[in-house]
């Protein structure tokens, strides 16, 4: 997985946590996704929903600030684990989020590179771990990523205002990633990635948390960065 990860930007996981672990996080993701007063503020539709409207793409930043139960699991130690062995002993959690995609809303999340919304950082190692809570799959929204090509950012647009961001890239060496609830990818910060909309009966539940240099995280709480404001290009 390290090598893999090395050389194309991603890699897999097909069991990164037991179903008793999967079971405990849907309990504590729904009651989440349901609260929207505890959720306010960190919570928005990155699928470009105005409030009132039905969320497409719930995504909740920090979702461990509102429920710290999340920090007692063990996915956080296990996925830790697994970043420390590809990147190095000074990786921390710098956030994690939640991204649901409700039934039936079939709105693809586009093309993009993470770096994109990040601080400039001379220190460039990152790894988001996307943990699946359901079985994912084309039809419902699993991960697809393009093997990187160095630690260039293409340009990045919003859509809408406040709403996702994207880019054009030639798509033709994506890689699909199906998982089973449990499994998980890794990815870092300048890995080209998008996933389809969700036209299922049923959600799709994914956890996501970002590692990168302790130092790194220092830098970004230095210059304001916590990771619950508002989704803008900040890498250009
Ligand atoms: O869950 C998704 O659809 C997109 C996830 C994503 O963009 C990310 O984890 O960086």
């Amino acid at each position: 997985m390290k090598d893999l990860f090395l050389k194309n930007g991603y890699a897999k996981l097909d069991r990164l946590i037991p179903n008793s672990e999967v079971e405990n996080l849907r309990v504590l993701y729904d009651e989440l996704l349901q609260d929207k007063e505890r959720t306010l503020g960190l919570r928005s539709d990155l699928g470009g929903g105005e409030g009132g409207t039905v969320e497409k793409i719930t995504q909740i930043m920090r979702p461990s600030m509102v429920e710290p139960k999340l920090l007692e699991t063990i996915s956080y130690l296990l996925a830790l684990d697994h970043v420390k062995d590809m990147l190095g002993e000074d990786m921390e959690l710098d956030f994690d989020m939640l991204i649901n995609k409700a039934p039936h809303t079939n709105t693809p999340t586009p093309w993009h590179q993470d770096a994109a919304y990040w601080i400039k950082m001379p220190d460039k190692r990152s790894a988001s771990c996307w943990i699946a809570l359901d079985e994912v799959y084309e039809e419902n929204g699993c991960m697809w990523f393009i093997p990187k090509d160095g630690d260039t950012i293409l340009p990045h647009k919003h859509y809408t205002e406040g709403g996702a961001l994207h880019c054009e890239t030639d798509a033709i060496n994506a890689e699909c990633i199906p998982l089973k609830p449990g499994g998980c990818t890794f990815h870092d910060g300048f890995t080209l990635h998008y996933s389809r909309g969700n036209t299922t009966d049923s959600q799709r539940r994914a956890l996501i948390l970002n590692f990168r240099p302790k130092a790194m995280i220092q830098l970004e709480r230095e210059q304001g960065v916590d990771h619950t404001g508002e989704r803008k290009v900040r890498n250009k």
